[in-house]
Order: structure tokens, then C-alpha cells, then sequence
């Protein structure tokens, strides 16, 4: 791995993170799903943007009924992503980037095809009967009246056991059973064989439900969705946590691993549920997803109350991270009143993500503005997307083929791709926005340039400066005597903000004008949806 040149750059802390979703990524072998090979191929492109590290989305091997979430073998990649070969040049080429590569770990279930569960359901006898959630029925029914969040039971009956299974999700992924000493040491052997491999770390998947109550009890019952409000109460337990710190301290023992929890939570944006997963610092897991903002409309006050809140919520030792998206929502840019002035929206909402405190994340496609596709009934893949339909469509809308070119299948494959690609690929795609220097491609890039040269944007303080304004928000992010104004215009009117001295500094950025030397006065006039940073001198 390249050194940095900077001695305080934790790369967790201070880089870039973007999320790639293999099956959508690039395809080298014309089979319709992106693999491998295909990231690979595209590690130019990923060093080109400036990124310090990817996170892949599982390549295990699955039989992909939740694509790639249904883990059947913990360290094998599945065929249709490639070999473990490919997996280890993978390491290879992008570390000779300084790019990391950080393995998604899905660790409160497996498929039911993992030989765990299979030997697990053989009989009760079985060593390893209590590596999953076990129960007898009741009264002819299932044990408690939980519900998968996939519709349906949360239980499963086994006519071999006469036994019921728990499964949060679908039938096909097993809960396992964190309670048993056997089981957890078996999944610490799983990580272990990856950092041993070389990868830089792990996104935990739904890491706050690995633990469960010892008594399961039903719930009292709730109309609909406000059900799982209730449900969602018995997750949490003291051994999601204990499951953190021992990750943290076996991470501990290697050089510069991360791990990043996702935190299911309901109602959904719950900063400090997600934070107290970072309350014992280097015991802690490294980061943890707050998606309190997906939920926020377009509005500057939102957005910055938001944030004040997330930040209020981090403990002392604990690090924040951001983002905007991820393969279970919905894109950002076609977001709640985002539908008109939707790229110079996005662009808004970038450089908040870019210049905030706290480790960014990024979309694949989220940098060339990729819309949620709509996608024909028959053409959806997503298990939740079928069995709500038309409520919820899915997810596959967010999970379309990264648009690389104008081309066909938008130069994603030269086969049928396993989910339709955008038709708007002709206008979004990656080689129009390169060649347009004002495109949201060219944005991304030079905003993550930007924060990386600058030692106050990736590490700095954050201080807000205009807070409760619909329209803007502004504040400074200071380390040192470096001082660098952030000022967005979320309206598409101009606005003016004061600053508190005379405002004598050098622009760094702006997406509306290019003079670098400005202002004699204390006055800023933003430009409708500006973004503008500023150096103060
Ligand atoms: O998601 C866990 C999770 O909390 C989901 O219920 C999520 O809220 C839902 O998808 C929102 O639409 C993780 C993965 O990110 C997801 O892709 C998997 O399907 C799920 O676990 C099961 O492994």
C-alpha cells in the first residue's frame, strides 16, 4: 500500500468509501452480471475519481434469492462474480492504487443452503442443532407471532425437526444463533480467513439484530408496519454490542482495518441508536450508518438540524459517516421534492456530503446522477420488490447497471443484463460526464480532490455558521489555522449570508463562478443552488 504523505490520514476516517454492487458494476465475461474481472477493469476509473476505497456488496456464494445477502459459503465467491483468484488481484490492483477493498459480512443469518444450516436441521441431535434459532410450535402454530420483514412469519416449520426456524428475512436465510460459543467462534473464523486474505475490513450487515432475547415473546399485536416498531424493540440486545467490541478488538490486532455497522432502526433515522455502537471508541466498531437524512426534504434547515443532531449524538471518541445512498434506498437524486433541478440539487447535496465531518460514502452511479429505473413487474428480481408490489417496487430500481456509455446495454455488457438498464444511459453516462467539465462526475472529483488536499475538510472541526436558514446552510471546517467556509444555496433564488469578519479569503470551489480573490465586504451573495468553499485567509 502507498504511503500517504500526510502523517495524520487514517484512511477510514479521512478517505472516500464507495459502494460497489458487483452484479451491477461491469461485466468481462458477457454473462449479464458484473463481476470481478469487471471491477478490475474498471480500478482506473475508481483512482480517476479519487476514492480511497471500495466496499463491495456480497460476492460469496449465494443462490442469490436475496442476491448475494443469503450467504451459503462463507469463503468462496460465487461463480457468477469470478474465482478467489480474482478476488486476490483484486486486493492486489487496487491496493498498488492505494484504493482499499472492504467485504460486506452478513452475519445475523445464512442461506439455507450453508452446510451450518443444513447439518444444523439434520436433526436435534446435531452439534450444531443450536447454531441457528430453534423453537417448538405452539398451540399448532409458530412460537411467537413475529414477522419476517419480508412479509409473512419470521418462522419457518421443518417437518424433519418438527421444529420452527427463525428468519428475519426470508425463509431461505436462517437467523443464526449468536447465544451458542460454538457459533460465534466459527463466524470469527470466517473473518479472520478474509483479513488474513487482505481485505481492509468489513461492512456489518444488520449487525444491531445479530442479538436475540433468550425468551422470544410475542408482541403485543400493531396494525401493519407499526408492528416492527415494536419488534424492532427486541433487537438491540447487549450481544449486538458484545459482537462489536470483540470485532474491534480482533481488528485490533491487524494494521489499519476498519469495520462500518449498518444499524437497522425504527422508526427509521435514529442517530442515537446508531451512535451508541461507537460509544466505546477503539473498542467500538470503526463507523456506523446513520440514514437520518434520506428521510429529510429538500430543505437547508432539515438537512442542517439533521446533521447537528447526528454529530451531537457521536460520543467522544466515536467518528461520524455519511451518506446519501445505498443499494437498499432508493437514489438520492430522485429524492423526495428533488424533481426539479435535479442535477444542480445533487450537486448541493454532494458537497455537503464532501465537506462534512465524517467519512463519506458513495453510490456507485451516485457520482454521474444515476435515476431509479422503472422497472416491468416481470423484470423485477428484488424478493421485496415481488411480494409488495405495487406498494413497494423494490429495490432493483436503485441496483440498475452502472452507465458507462451511450452505447448498448450502456456499455455495462455485451450480453443480456440481469436487470434492464436505464434508458436514460444516452444522456447519463460516464463518458458524457467526463468530457463535460461542469457535469456532477466532475464535481464529485474535484470536491474529493479538494478534500483531500485540504486538512480541515477531511479532519477538521465542523462549525456551523448560518443554522436555521430554509435556504442555506453554511459552516466552517477549521483545523489548525486552516479555516475553510462551506456555503450552499439550496434555493433557486439568489442569497445572501454575512460573515463574521470582513470575508477576506481564497475561493477553492465554486460551482458558479471562477474568480479566486473576492470580497472586500462581509458579504457573500450565493448563486441559486451554488455550491461555494472558501479559504478564509
Ligand atoms: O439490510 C438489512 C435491513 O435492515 C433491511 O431490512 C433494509 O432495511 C431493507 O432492505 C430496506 O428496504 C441488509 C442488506 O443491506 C439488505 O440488502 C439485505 O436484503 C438484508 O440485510 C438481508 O440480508
Amino acid at each position: 500500500m502507498e504511503p500517504h504523505d500526510n502523517s495524520d490520514w487514517i484512511w477510514w476516517k479521512h478517505g472516500v468509501i464507495y459502494q460497489i454492487y458487483p452484479m451491477s458494476f461491469f461485466d468481462s465475461n458477457d454473462d449479464g452480471v458484473g463481476d470481478i474481472p469487471g471491477i478490475i477493469a474498471k480500478l482506473d476509473y475508481l483512482h480517476g475519481l479519487g476514492i480511497d476505497a471500495i466496499w463491495l456488496s456480497p460476492v460469496y456464494k449465494s443462490p442469490m434469492l436475496d442476491f448475494g445477502y443469503d450467504v451459503s459459503d462463507y469463503r468462496q465467491i460465487d461463480p457468477v462474480f469470478g474465482t478467489l483468484e480474482d478476488l486476490k488481484l483484486l486486493l492486489e490492483k487496487a491496493h498498488l492504487l492505494g484504493i482499499r477493498v472492504i467485504m460486506d459480512m452478513v452475519i445475523n443469518h445464512t442461506s439455507d443452503n450453508h452446510r451450518w444450516f443444513l447439518e444444523s436441521r439434520s436433526s436435534k441431535d446435531n452439534p450444531k442443532h443450536d447454531w441457528y434459532i430453534w423453537r417448538d410450535g405452539r398451540y399448532g402454530g409458530p412460537p411467537n407471532n413475529w414477522k419476517s420483514f419480508y412479509g409473512g412469519s419470521s418462522w419457518e416449520y421443518d417437518g424433519g425437526t418438527n421444529q420452527f426456524y427463525l428468519h428475519t428475512f426470508l425463509k431461505q436465510q436462517p437467523d443464526l444463533n449468536w447465544r451458542n460459543k460454538e457459533l460465534r467462534s466459527a463466524v470469527f473464523k470466517e473473518l479472520v480467513f478474509w483479513l488474513d486474505l487482505g481485505v481492509d475490513g468489513f461492512r456489518l450487515d444488520a449487525m444491531n439484530m445479530v442479538g436475540k432475547q433468550k425468551r422470544l415473546k410475542s408482541i403485543p399485536d400493531l396494525f401493519g408496519f407499526l408492528f416492527f416498531f415494536r419488534q424492532y424493540r427486541k433487537y438491540n440486545q447487549p450481544a449486538s454490542y458484545k459482537f462489536g467490541r470483540k470485532l474491534r478488538n480482533l481488528l485490533n490486532n491487524y494494521d489499519d482495518k476498519m469495520s462500518v455497522g449498518e444499524i437497522f432502526t425504527l422508526p427509521p433515522g435514529d442517530p442515537s441508536r446508531v451512535a451508541s455502537y461507537l460509544e466505546d471508541g477503539d473498542n467500538s466498531i470503526h463507523l456506523a450508518f446513520d440514514f437520518s437524512i434520506i428521510f429529510r426534504s429538500w430543505n437547508a434547515r432539515k438537512y442542517y438540524r439533521c446533521i447537528e443532531r447526528w454529530y451531537s449524538k457521536i460520543p467522544e471518541k466515536g467518528w461520524p459517516c455519511n451518506v446519501l445512498s445505498n443499494h437498499d434506498l432508493l437514489r438520492s437524486i430522485d429524492r423526495f421534492r428533488l424533481r426539479r433541478n435535479k442535477e444542480a440539487k445533487a450537486k448541493v447535496a454532494a458537497t455537503f456530503l464532501l465537506t462534512l465531518k465524517g467519512t463519506p460514502f458513495i453510490y456507485y452511479g451516485e457520482e454521474i446522477g444515476m435515476r431509479n429505473a422503472n422497472i416491468k413487474r416481470g423484470d423485477i428480481r428484488d424478493p421485496l420488490g415481488k411480494r409488495f408490489w405495487p406498494f413497494f417496487k423494490g429495490r432493483d430500481r436503485a441496483r440498475t447497471p452502472m452507465q458507462w456509455s451511450d452505447g448498448p446495454e450502456a456499455g455495462f455488457t455485451r450480453g443480456k443484463p440481469w436487470l434492464p438498464v436505464n434508458h436514460n444511459h444516452k444522456i447519463i453516462n460516464v463518458i458524457k460526464q467526463k468530457e463535460d467539465s461542469t457535469s456532477l462526475y466532475h464535481h464529485y472529483e474535484t470536491l474529493i480532490r479538494i478534500r483531500k488536499e485540504h486538512k480541515a475538510l477531511h479532519l477538521g472541526e465542523w462549525m456551523p455558521l448560518v443554522k436555521g436558514d430554509h435556504n442555506i446552510i453554511a459552516y466552517y471546517r477549521i483545523f489548525m489555522d486552516e479555516k475553510i467556509l462551506v456555503a450552499l444555496n439550496f434555493s433557486n433564488k439568489p442569497r445572501m449570508i454575512h460573515l463574521e469578519n470582513d470575508g477576506k479569503g481564497t475561493l477553492l470551489y465554486s460551482t458558479h463562478r471562477v474568480i479566486r480573490k473576492i470580497f472586500k465586504n462581509n458579504k457573500i451573495i450565493l448563486l441559486p443552488f451554488e455550491s461555494f468553499i472558501m479559504k478564509m485567509a
